[in-house]
C-alpha cells in the first residue's frame, strides 16, 4: 500500500527506497535519493527512525516545511513539544493575545485555495482563531500523519560517519535524518524573573508564552501583571476587565500605539480576498514584510503642520502604521524620533487623567520604535480605571514572592493570581535549550558565545545538514511571508542536492562571515542599537545575556531575499557539497 504514509525504521526502508526499484510503483516517495544512513553505515541499522528530514517544531514555519518536503517526495517527518500543532499561537493562549499583523497578511499566501477558504472575523484576529486556522490548515494538507506531538526535543548530534543528524527527546525517544530543520522560533523560549520564593506562592501563576490550556478566571480576583512589554499589554487590556483588582509591575514602559482593530464583515472579506495578489506583493517590497511602506520623506522635510498631520493620521491608522511607515530617518535621526516621540508621549498624557500615572507610562529611556512597540486597544485607559494600580519596579523594585503575593521594596501585596509577562531568551535562547553537537563535536552553544554568526540566517558553518527557518540573522517582520520564503529556500536547497547526489551540505566559514559583515553593515546608524531589548539581545533574567548583541538582520526583507537568491541561483557556491 502507501509506503509514503508510513514510518518506516531504516532495515525497512532500505528493502525499498534503492535505485534497483526504479521508483516506479511508489510515485513520488521513491524520488527520494538519499541513501539511508543504514546503507551509508550498516552499524546504523538499529532500528532508529530514518528521515529524509526532520523538523523540530509544529508552528506556522514547521507545519509549511513539512507540505513542501512531502510535496517533493522527501520523508520528512515533525517532532513537537506540544500537543497540538500552533507554535507561538499554541504555547501563548494568554488573555487577550492577538495578531499585530493584519490578519489578512498573515496567514499563508502559498495555497488559493486556502485563501479562499479561510474567512479572518477581525483584522487582527485573536489567539483562539489564529489557533483555530494552524489547525485546519494541518487538516486541510493532511500533516498530522508526520508530525509526533508531545515529542521535545532534547539534543541533536551530526555524525560524520553516517552524514545525518540523530535526534534525542527528553523521554528518551531517538530519530535520525539526512537532513535537520528547525523551526523552533525565536521568542519561543520563556523567562522568568530571578525573584526568590515563586514556587512558594500559593495562588495561581503562570507564564504569558506557556499558559495553561484550561485558562485562568480573574473574576473577582487580586491579579498581578509583571511586565509591560507586547505581551502585558495584551493581558493587562483583558485582565483590568473582570479581576477586582489589577496591579501592574512595571520596569521600564514601552511607547504603545493604538492597533485600531475591527471586525472584518462578509462583504468586506470578499473585497480582502479579491486583493490577495497584490497584498503579497506589497508585503514583498516593504522592508519588514508588513503592508505599512516607510514614508520617502524626511521628518524635516516636511512642514510642522504637515508632520503632525501625517503623524495623526498615522495615530488614527490601523496597526504597525505608525512605526513601519513612519517617515524614513524617524528610527535613524535623533532629533526626528525626540519629536515623534514627544508627539506619542502627549498622546499619553492626554488619555491618563492622573498625571504622575501618565509620566511613569511615557518611556524616558529610549525614543518610539527603539524597541517593539506593543499595539493596543484602550491600555492606556486603564490605568482610569479604579480596580487598576500601577507600580514603577523602577522606584519600588519586587524583593520576592511571598506564599501570599508580592513584596516590594516598600510593601506587601496579597494577590490570588500572579502573571509573569516577562519575555523570552529572544532568538538564540530556543537553540540553546537542545544540545546541538556539529561535526567534531563542537556546540552550537558554544559557537554562538560571543553572538551568532550564520548564512542568511538559514545554515551555520560546522553544522552541516542543518538548516534553520527563522533562525538568527534571518528577516523578521510579518513573520510568515518570511517563513514561506526560507521554507521554500531550503526546500529548493535539498532537492538540489538530490540532484547533485550531494549528501553533505556545509556553509563555508568564509560565506558566514560575509553574511555577519553584512548584518553588521545593515545595522550601522540604527538608533535601536544602543537600547537594551530582546532586539538587541539582552535579558537580564538570563545569565550571559548582558550585554547587547547583533541577534537581529535589521536591512530590508527584499535586500535578504536578493542574497537568498543569488546563493540559489549560483548553484550554492556558499555551501561545501559532498
Ligand atoms: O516580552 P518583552 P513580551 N523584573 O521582552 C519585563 C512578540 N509578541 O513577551 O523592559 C521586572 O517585550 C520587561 O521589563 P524591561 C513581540 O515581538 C508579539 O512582551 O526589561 N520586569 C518587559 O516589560 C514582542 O516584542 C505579539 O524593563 C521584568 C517585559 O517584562 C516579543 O514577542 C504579542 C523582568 C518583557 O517584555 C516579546 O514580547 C506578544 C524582571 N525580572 C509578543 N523581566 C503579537 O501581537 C522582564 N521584565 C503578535
Amino acid at each position: 500500500d502507501s509506503v509514503a504514509d508510513q514510518v518506516y525504521p531504516a532495515a525497512v526502508i532500505l528493502t525499498v527506497d534503492t535505485p534497483k526499484t526504479g521508483g516506479v510503483n511508489v510515485g513520488a516517495w521513491l524520488a527520494v535519493s538519499f541513501a539511508p544512513c543504514s546503507e551509508v553505515m550498516p552499524s546504523c541499522s538499529d532500528n532508529i527512525p530514518d528521515y529524509d528530514a526532520l523538523i523540530i517544531g509544529a508552528g506556522l514555519s514547521g507545519m509549511y516545511q513539512l507540505h513542501v518536503l512531502r510535496e517533493q517526495g522527501f520523508r520528512a517527518h515533525v517532532l513537537e513539544a506540544g500537543s497540538g500543532v500552533g507554535g507561538t499561537w499554541y504555547w501563548n493562549r494568554y488573555p487577550g493575545a492577538r495578531f499585530d499583523s493584519e490578519s489578512w497578511s498573515y496567514g499563508y499566501s502559498f495555497s488559493a485555495e486556502l485563501l479562499e477558504e479561510w474567512d479572518w472575523s477581525e483584522h487582527f484576529a485573536g489567539q483562539p482563531e489564529v489557533e483555530r486556522y494552524c489547525n485546519h490548515v494541518a487538516d486541510k494538507f493532511d500533516l498530522r500523519r508526520d508530525i509526533s506531538f508531545s515529542t521535545r526535543v532534547a539534543w541533536a548530534r551530526f555524525e560524520e560517519e553516517s552524514c545525518s543528524w540523530r535526534v534525542g527527546t527528553a523521554a528518551g525517544r531517538e530519530f535520525r535524518a539526512r537532513f535537520l530543520v528547525t523551526a523552533i522560533g525565536l521568542l519561543s523560549a520563556p523567562t522568568m524573573p530571578r525573584f526568590e520564593g515563586v514556587e512558594s506562592f500559593s495562588g495561581q501563576w503562570a507564564h504569558t508564552g506557556l499558559w495553561p490550556k484550561e485558562g485562568i478566571n480573574f473574576d473577582g480576583k487580586r491579579v498581578a501583571v509583571i511586565g509591560t512589554g507586547a505581551s502585558g499589554v495584551q493581558t493587562i487590556q483583558e485582565v483590568a476587565k473582570s479581576a477586582a483588582r489589577l496591579t501592574v509591575f512595571q520596569r521600564r514602559p514601552n511607547w504603545c500605539t493604538p492597533l485600531h482593530n475591527g471586525p472584518i464583515s462578509e462583504a468586506e472579506m470578499d473585497a480582502i480576498r479579491t486583493r490577495y495578489d497584490e497584498i503579497f506583493e506589497l508585503c514583498k517590497q516593504t522592508t519588514a514584510c508588513f503592508v505599512h511602506s516607510v514614508d520617502s520623506r524626511g521628518t524635516f522635510e516636511v512642514t510642522p503642520e504637515e508632520r503632525e498631520a501625517f503623524w495623526e493620521e498615522r495615530y488614527a491608522g490601523q496597526g504597525f502604521g505608525i512605526w513601519q511607515g513612519n517617515f524614513r530617518d524617524m528610527l535613524k535621526d535623533r532629533e526626528a524620533n525626540q519629536m515623534m516621540s514627544a508627539f506619542v508621549a502627549d498622546k499619553i498624557r492626554a488619555r491618563v487623567n492622573d498625571p504622575a500615572t501618565a509620566e511613569l507610562l511615557i518611556p524616558k529611556d529610549h525614543g518610539f520604535g527603539t524597541r517593539r512597540v506593543p499595539q493596543e486597544t484602550h491600555y492606556y485607559e486603564v490605568y482610569n480605571q479604579p480596580n487598576v494600580e500601577l507600580v514603577s519596579m523602577l522606584e519600588a523594585p519586587i524583593e520576592r514572592v511571598t506564599p501570599t503575593g508580592l513584596r516590594t521594596r516598600d510593601r506587601d501585596y496579597a494577590f490570588d493570581v500572579i502573571i509573569y509577562a516577562t519575555g523570552f531568551d529572544a532568538v538564540t535562547g530556543s537553540f540553546d535549550r537542545i544540545d546541538f553537537r556539529g561535526a567534531g563535536d563542537v556546540t552550537l552553544k558554544d559557537k554562538w558565545a560571543e553572538g551568532p554568526r550564520t548564512l542568511v540566517g538559514v545554515m551555520v558553518d560546522q553544522f552541516p545538514n542543518l538548516f534553520m527557518i527563522m533562525g538568527p540573522h534571518a528577516a523578521l517582520g510579518n513573520n510568515p511571508r518570511s517563513i514561506e520564503y526560507n521554507v521554500e529556500w531550503v526546500r529548493d536547497c535539498l532537492v538540489h542536492a538530490r540532484s547533485t547526489g550531494a549528501q553533505r551540505l556545509e556553509a563555508k566559514a568564509e560565506a558566514v562571515e560575509a553574511w555577519a559583515n553584512f548584518v553588521h553593515e545593515k545595522a550601522q546608524g540604527l538608533l535601536s542599537n544602543e537600547i537594551d531589548s530582546w532586539m538587541t539581545g539582552v535579558n537580564m533574567n538570563v545569565a550571559g545575556r548582558k550585554h547587547r548583541r547583533l541577534v537581529r538582520y535589521a536591512g530590508t526583507a527584499p535586500e535578504y531575499r536578493a542574497r537568498c537568491d543569488a546563493i540559489a541561483a549560483g548553484g550554492y557556491e556558499e555551501l561545501q557539497q559532498s
